[in-house]
C-alpha cells in the first residue's frame, strides 16, 4: 500500500502544470533591494540548541511533550541534542558571517535562563551562553535579533496553567525584564512572540504543538488573551525603561495567503473571514488603528456561544483601557510566511464543537496542481501569494514596516537543493515586486533557517536549512547547500541572479530531482 502511494505521488509530480503562470510573483525585472533593506537568517532555541538538561536548564513544554509522547514526532526523535548549538554557537556565528547576512534572529530559552520559570533563580550559565553568542555575533558585525518566546515555556509554568493562567502576564514580563537588563544594550531587535497562533490555537486548542492541551473552543481564546496582554506589558516596559537603547520591538505573526476557491462573492468573503480571524486575531489588537479583536471574530464567537448555551462569549472581552493599552504596541510587523491556501465558506458545521475552527466556519484546501515536492506536505510554492499578502498587510495595518522574519522551504536533505534555490528566488522576486510595483512597506527579510534543525513534529525528516547538518556526525558538521550560495549572491549583488526565470517551476516537478531526494524517506517508510 505504502509503495502504491509513493508511486502515485511520484506520477503526480511528473505531470505538467497548466496554471503555473498565475503563480509567478512578477515578471523578469532588474529590481534591486533598497539600500537600507536588511537580510537575515532565523533559528529557534528548541530546534538547534540541544543540551536540554545541561548547566541547570529545566525542561520546557517541548522537552516534556516529546519525552512523554513517543509517537508525537514523525521519526521518533527528540530535541535533546538537535544541532548542538549550545556547544557549537561559534560555528553558527561563523556561518551567518559566511553568508554575508546582516542580522541573526535566534530565540532565548526561558527554562535555560530561569529554571524555576521565575526570577528567584537566574541561571548564570544560561545568561553566559546567550551573552557569549551575542558577543560572537557582534565581533562579526552581525546584529542580533532576539525572539523572547519561540514556544518553549518552562514545564513548571505549564503545570500551573501556562498561558491560560492570567498571572503569566507578570511571569513573562519578569522574564523579559531579565533579558532586557542583561542584553538590551547589545540587542537592537526584539520579537516578543513567535507565531502566537501556533502556541494558542495549536498548542492549547489542539494537539499539533506543545502543550497539546486540546481544550478547543475555550483555551485558545484564553491563551491569546493573556499572551496579547503580556506582549503589550513588555512593550510598555521596554519603552519606559529601555528606550535609550534605541532598540525596536515587535511580534512575529504567521500567516498563509488565502485565495477564493471559486470566483463567487461567498468564497471571496471566506478569504476575508479567514484572514481577519487568523492573522487578524493577533494583528488587529496590536496593529489596526482601532485595536481590539477583529469585529468578525467577536461576532462569530458570540453568536456560536449563544447558540451553544454559554452565558457569555467564549472569546474574553478586553476593557476599553485594555484595548488602548494593547493598540500600537510594536515598532514593526514581523511576518512568517510560507504558503497559500484556497478558501470557501463551510455550508455545514466544521471542526470540533466548540472550537475556533467551528466558530470561524471556513474550509481551507490547497490546489493539487500547485508545485511542491516538499517534505512538509502543507508547503506549496505560490510566490504570488506572498506578494499579495505583503500588499494586504501594508494596506490593512498601515504605519508599521514589515519585517519578514521567516520564509523558507523544506526538503528531505541534500546539498544540491535546487528546489530550495528556486523557492527563495521566486519568493524574493515576489518581494521585489511588492516593494517596487506595489509600494509595500517591507524593510527586511529572514530566511528560515540558518541550518537543518528539529522541525517539531517532523523531527529531522523535514530540512529547512541553508546549511546541511550531519546529525549522525559527532560534531554535527555543517555544510553550505546550493541555497546558501544563492542567498549570499543575492545579498552581495542585491538582486536576483541573471538566469532567474519567474515562470520556471521545474525544480518542483522534475522526476529526476524528485527521486533522489525522496528515496531515503521511501526506504525509511518501507522498513518501519
Ligand atoms: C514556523 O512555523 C516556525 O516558526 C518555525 O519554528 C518552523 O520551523 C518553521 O515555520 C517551519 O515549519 O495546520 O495545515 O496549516 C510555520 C507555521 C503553521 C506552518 C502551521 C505549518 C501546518 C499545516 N506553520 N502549518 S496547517
Amino acid at each position: 500500500m505504502e509503495l502504491v502511494k509513493y508511486v502515485l505521488i511520484f506520477a503526480f509530480f511528473c505531470n505538467g502544470n497548466a496554471e503555473l503562470d498565475t503563480l509567478a510573483g512578477g515578471e523578469k525585472s532588474n529590481y534591486t533591494f533598497p539600500k537600507d533593506f536588511v537580510f537575515g537568517v532565523s533559528t529557534a532555541a528548541v530546534q538547534i540548541e540541544g543540551a536540554w538538561d545541561e548547566d541547570g536548564k529545566s525542561p520546557s513544554i517541548w522537552d516534556h511533550l516529546v519525552h512523554t509522547n513517543k509517537t508525537f514526532v514523525r521519526d521518533g526523535s527528540t530535541a535533546d541534542v538537535a544541532a548542538n548549538s549550545y556547544h557549537l554557537y561559534k560555528r553558527d556565528a561563523e556561518m551567518v558571517h559566511e553568508l554575508g547576512v546582516n542580522i541573526y534572529r535566534f530565540s532565548i530559552s526561558w527554562p535555560r535562563v530561569l529554571p524555576t520559570g521565575f526570577v528567584n533563580n537566574i541561571n548564570p550559565l544560561g545568561i553566559a551562553y546567550y551573552d557569549n553568542l551575542i558577543n560572537e555575533l557582534l565581533r562579526y558585525n552581525i546584529t542580533p535579533m532576539v525572539t523572547i518566546y519561540h514556544w518553549d515555556l518552562p514545564q513548571k509554568i505549564q503545570d500551573i496553567g501556562g498561558w491560560t493562567n492570567s498571572l503569566i502576564v507578570d511571569y513573562y514580563t519578569d522574564y523579559a525584564n531579565v533579558l532586557f537588563k542583561h542584553f538590551a544594550h547589545k540587542v537592537k531587535y526584539w520579537v516578543t512572540f513567535n507565531e502566537p497562533m501556533q502556541t494558542c490555537l495549536e498548542g492549547y486548542g489542539g494537539t499539533y504543538r506543545a502543550p497539546a492541551l486540546n481544550r478547543h473552543g475555550i483555551a485558545e481564546y484564553l491563551c491569546t488573551h493573556n499572551l496579547l496582554k503580556a506582549h503589550a506589558n513588555v512593550y510598555h516596559m521596554f519603552k519606559t525603561h529601555y528606550n535609550e537603547t534605541g532598540g525596536k520591538l515587535g511580534m512575529s505573526l504567521d500567516s498563509n495567503w488565502a485565495e477564493p476557491r471559486s470566483n463567487t462573492a461567498r468564497d471571496r468573503e471566506a478569504v476575508e473571514v479567514y484572514l481577519s480571524t487568523h492573522m487578524g486575531w493577533y494583528a488587529h489588537p496590536v496593529y489596526s488603528p482601532s485595536g481590539n479583536y477583529p469585529p468578525q471574530l467577536i461576532d462569530l464567537v458570540n453568536a456560536k456561544s449563544k447558540k451553544q448555551n454559554y452565558t457569555r462569549s467564549r472569546l474574553p472581552e478586553f476593557t476599553k483601557e485594555e484595548v488602548d493599552f494593547i493598540r500600537g504596541t510594536a515598532d514593526f510587523f514581523g511576518l512568517n510566511h510560507y504558503t497559500t491556501y484556497l478558501l470557501s465558506m463551510a455550508d455545514k458545521e466544521v471542526g470540533a464543537i466548540p472550537s475556533h475552527e467551528n466558530d470561524v466556519g471556513v474550509v481551507r484546501v490547497q490546489d493539487p496542481s500547485w508545485p511542491s515536492m516538499s517534505s512538509s506536505s502543507w508547503l506549496k510554492v505560490v510566490p504570488s501569494g506572498f506578494r499579495r499578502l505583503l500588499n494586504y498587510i501594508t494596506k490593512k495595518y498601515p504605519g508599521y514596516p514589515i519585517i519578514v522574519t521567516e520564509n523558507g522551504y523544506a526538503d528531505y536533505s541534500g546539498l544540491d537543493d535546487t528546489a530550495r534555490v528556486s523557492y527563495y528566488s521566486h519568493y524574493l522576486n515576489a518581494l521585489l515586486h511588492a516593494i517596487h510595483e506595489d509600494h509595500s512597506n517591507v524593510s527586511g527579510y529572514f530566511a528560515w533557517s540558518l541550518m537543518d534543525n528539529f522541525e517539531w513534529d517532523d523531527g529531522y525528516v523535514s530540512r529547512f536549512g541553508l546549511y546541511l547538518v550531519d546529525f549522525k556526525s559527532p560534531n554535527k558538521t555543517r555544510t553550505p547547500k546550493q541555497s546558501a550560495k544563492l542567498y549570499t549572491e543575492v545579498i552581495a549583488s542585491r538582486r536576483l541572479p541573471e538566469d532567474y526565470n519567474p515562470h520556471d517551476f521545474s525544480a518542483f516537478s522534475s522526476a529526476s530531482a524528485l527521486a533522489p531526494s525522496l528515496l531515503p524517506f521511501i526506504l525509511y517508510r518501507l522498513l518501519h
